[in-house]
């Protein structure tokens, strides 16, 4: 049993190496949330909240999810003792929404309880490999000739795939241009649900001849039907990312043919519970995932390799290098890349990294401590 002694929120901000710009707009800097908490046998747990700023890719913003942790789900912690990290998706299944304050909270409890079990994330969540194909994820760049630069960048690296953001006006010639550039790499485009039906129908049929492993989130961010009617008219396989918010919308989203290929975020989805079952129901349908990226620190990156690392995760995810987003991340452990493409699976219990105060408290913008018994239900 965990018994949850004192919980600490940060609201980090953390300098990006470049500017990341998508169709709902760029960022500097990445916000984010960093959850520590710690029982009262003085095992110690981190969780990655991955809500930014704005409420651009989702309605979370640091200040809801810090808003909803603080009157809702640290006194649902303190509530009762915790046999296993799943428990607390359930205990908070009656809260509606909120799925990356949830996240962030289950995060810290399974490095908790791995620390416990001296297990490794990979283990518990049911992992089969220790090293996962990886790529890369590039903004919207100056123009199509600066986006190849950038794409022969990270290919010299060795990454194993390119996804290029794409807003109706800079789709088809940006991917004409890194097509031609490489004609044989895996590509994919992501558009972060800029288009509306008929400019979908109108500009991403052509994109059909550019042999891409998929386009991702074409429509409305709560949208399936429509993707369903735009999935019927391409060739090219559809993945949804913000429309796939449980269980639920994935089994539904497969059933109605919304999209052939799901991107898996447990941020996105509530937690690394919801992103196992949506694993699951994906490949009881036969449909590929593959792992999301939140922008995250050294904590989120850990927690993303180890549920890439469940076998229906058969596509390269959006989880690169620790020096391709940060010049100094807050954990001690700095992720690179390995020569064939493909990142290691941390082996130490729970999420097996190790947090530099130093460096934590150099980007903390605002931080506050909760302790057993001076919390009262909100
Ligand atoms: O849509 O996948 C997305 C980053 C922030 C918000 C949404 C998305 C992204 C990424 C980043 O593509 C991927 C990464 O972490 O490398
Ligand atoms: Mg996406």
């Amino acid at each position: 049993m965990l018994r949850i002694q004192d919980v600490v929120l940060y609201h980090i901000r953390m300098p990006l190496q470049h500017p990341f710009v998508t169709s709902t707009g760029g960022r500097q800097e990445r916000d984010a949330l960093i959850v520590e908490l710690r029982t009262e046998d003085g095992l110690e747990g981190w969780g990655e909240c991955v809500a930014g700023l704005e409420p651009r890719y989702s309605e979370e913003t640091v200040y809801t999810a810090w808003a909803v942790m603080e009157r809702i789900l640290i006194p649902l912690l303190f509530a009762q003792d915790w046999a296993h990290p799943s428990d607390f998706p359930k205990a908070a299944a009656w809260v509606r929404g909120h799925p990356m304050a949830k996240a962030g909270i289950e995060m810290a409890l399974w490095d908790l309880y791995g620390k416990q079990q001296n297990r490794s994330l990979m283990t518990l969540l049911g992992g089969v490999r220790n090293r996962v194909p990886v790529g890369v994820s590039i903004g919207i760049q100056e123009s199509p000739q600066a986006l190849v630069e950038r794409v022969a960048h990270f290919v010299a690296q060795g990454y194993r795939r390119i996804k290029i953001k794409i807003r109706p006006g800079r789709d088809v010639d940006d991917v004409a241009a890194v097509r031609q550039a490489f004609p044989d790499i895996p590509l994919q485009v992501d558009a972060n649900a800029a288009y509306d039906l008929e400019t979908a129908r109108k500009r991403l049929k052509a994109l059909d001849e550019f042999n891409l492993l998929l386009i991702e989130q074409p429509l409305a961010y709560d949208d399936l039907w429509d993707h369903r009617a735009l999935q019927q008219e391409l060739q090219t396989p559809l993945c949804l990312d913000e429309s796939i918010r449980h269980r639920r919308a994935a089994r539904q989203a497969l059933e109605m043919g919304a999209c052939r290929i799901i991107n898996i975020k447990q941020g996105r989805v509530g937690g690394l519970t919801e992103a196992t079952a949506i694993h699951d129901v994906a490949m009881a349908h036969g449909a590929p995932v593959w792992c999301g990226g939140m922008l995250e620190t050294g904590i989120g990156r850990a927690a993303n390799l180890a549920l890439a690392s469940l076998p229906n995760f058969t596509l390269p995810g959006d989880i690169s290098a620790t020096e391709r987003y940060y010049a100094e991340d807050i954990t001690e452990e700095v992720f690179t890349l390995n020569p064939d493409g493909t990142m290691n699976v941390p082996r130490g219990p729970g999420l097996g990294v190790h947090v530099r105060r130093d460096r934590l408290a150099r980007v903390t913008l605002h931080a506050r401590r909760w302790t057993r018994g001076e919390v009262t239900h909100g």
